[in-house]
């Protein structure tokens, strides 16, 4: 019987097994307790000589259960430490990895630019009221140039903001005629324009506004000037150009010597010519009063540019419409700017 129990213990291939086999031979039916529980059979002298054998037997097959347990627990756990372990020698899977859009990655180079040049990045709302994408940027209800500037219409008093400069008049609002202002506004804007090569009905502007004491056209210029050699990587010539906008006076439009990009970057056209890039002025004086500011004591400048345009210049893309149809083919192009 030990013999058999022993070579039991030794053949068990899992705690499981192991457990059927104290089961078999020490549990309440098994088969030397059976032998034990027939002791009271035996005769008085045998008694004491098969009792401290069984004794002993018992023993030595609880031992070796033990020690046989052991070793089953440590192969189980060493056979699932295997199982478990990580190559950290694999290569990994390949992720698709996302890129930054085009217009977003201009934004973000106009946005470094500025505020390298101490401006702040201010928000506002795209569902605007009358009263702040026009009246207070002097364009009352009969306003000819209302039409430079076709809108969407929620409701009368409340439309889609045709362009960024309502953010100047929140801007100085919340300022309560403190200065000095100097902020950027980037976001979306709408129009009723055709959708063609270089009109997009939503498309993205970037304001910018500066209120101080003495303020010059000359310091628009050269921040301009600056922005523009910035963001397209290039010494360049700028020049302004009269132009007319309701909330500014004198009103310009800065061009830039024609370039030519690619991904490899910007260089001068082979011909001569201007590129138009941006809209800009001095901060009308009715503008500044109605917004809070004493337009005897401050002046101010203010800008206003189109990012996909310039996204359509920097990267030599031929149309507006290619930023706005999540065609993969053109999007990955731009995965590394
Ligand atoms: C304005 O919207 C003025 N608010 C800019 C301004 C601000 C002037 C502050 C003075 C002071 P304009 O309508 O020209 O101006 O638009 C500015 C820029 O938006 C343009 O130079 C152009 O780059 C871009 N833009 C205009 N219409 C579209 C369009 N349909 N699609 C894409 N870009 C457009």
């Amino acid at each position: 019987l030990k013999k058999e129990a022993e070579a039991a213990i030794e053949a068990a291939k899992g705690l499981e097994q192991l457990r059927d086999v104290k089961v078999k031979y020490l549990g309440k039916k098994g088969e030397l307790t059976t032998v034990l529980r027939g002791m009271k059979d035996l005769s008085a002298e045998d008694r004491p000589v098969i009792g401290g054998l069984a004794n002993e037997v018992r023993t030595g097959l609880e031992k070796k259960l033990t020690e046989k347990e052991e070793e089953l627990r440590e192969a189980a756990l060493d056979a699932r430490l295997e199982a478990e372990a990580i190559d950290v020698t694999l290569a990994a899977r390949p992720q698709p990895l996302g890129g930054i859009h085009p217009i977003a990655a201009v934004v973000e180079q106009i946005e470094d630019i500025f505020t390298g040049m101490g401006f702040e990045v201010a928000e506002g709302p795209e569902v605007e009221t009358d009263q702040y994408n026009f009246e207070a940027l002097n364009l009352p209800q009969d306003h000819p140039a209302r039409d430079m500037q076709d809108s969407f219409y929620i409701t009368p008093e409340i439309l889609l903001r045709t362009h960024t400069s309502p953010v100047q008049v929140r801007t100085m609002e919340a300022k309560e005629g403190q200065v000095p202002v100097k902020i950027i506004c980037p976001g979306k804007v709408y129009r009723r324009d055709d959708d063609d090569a270089t009109h997009s009905h939503q498309f993205y502007q970037v304001e910018g506004l500066v209120v101080d004491r003495g303020i010059a056209m000359s310091e628009l210029h050269g921040i301009l000037a600056t922005f523009a050699e910035k963001i397209f990587g290039m010494a360049l010539e700028t020049r302004l150009r009269p132009s007319y906008f309701p909330f500014t006076e004198p009103s310009v439009e800065m061009d830039i010597t024609c370039i030519k990009c690619s991904g490899k970057g910007c260089r001068m056209c082979k011909q001569t010519g201007w590129i138009e890039i941006l809209g800009a002025g001095m901060v009308h004086p009715r503008v500044l009063e109605g917004a809070g500011y004493d337009s005897e004591r401050y002046t101010g400048f203010a800008f206003g540019m189109g990012p996909d345009r310039i996204a359509l210049l920097k990267y030599g893309i031929d149309d507006i419409r290619h930023l706005y149809t999540n065609d993969l083919k053109f999007l990955r192009q731009f995965q590394s700017v």
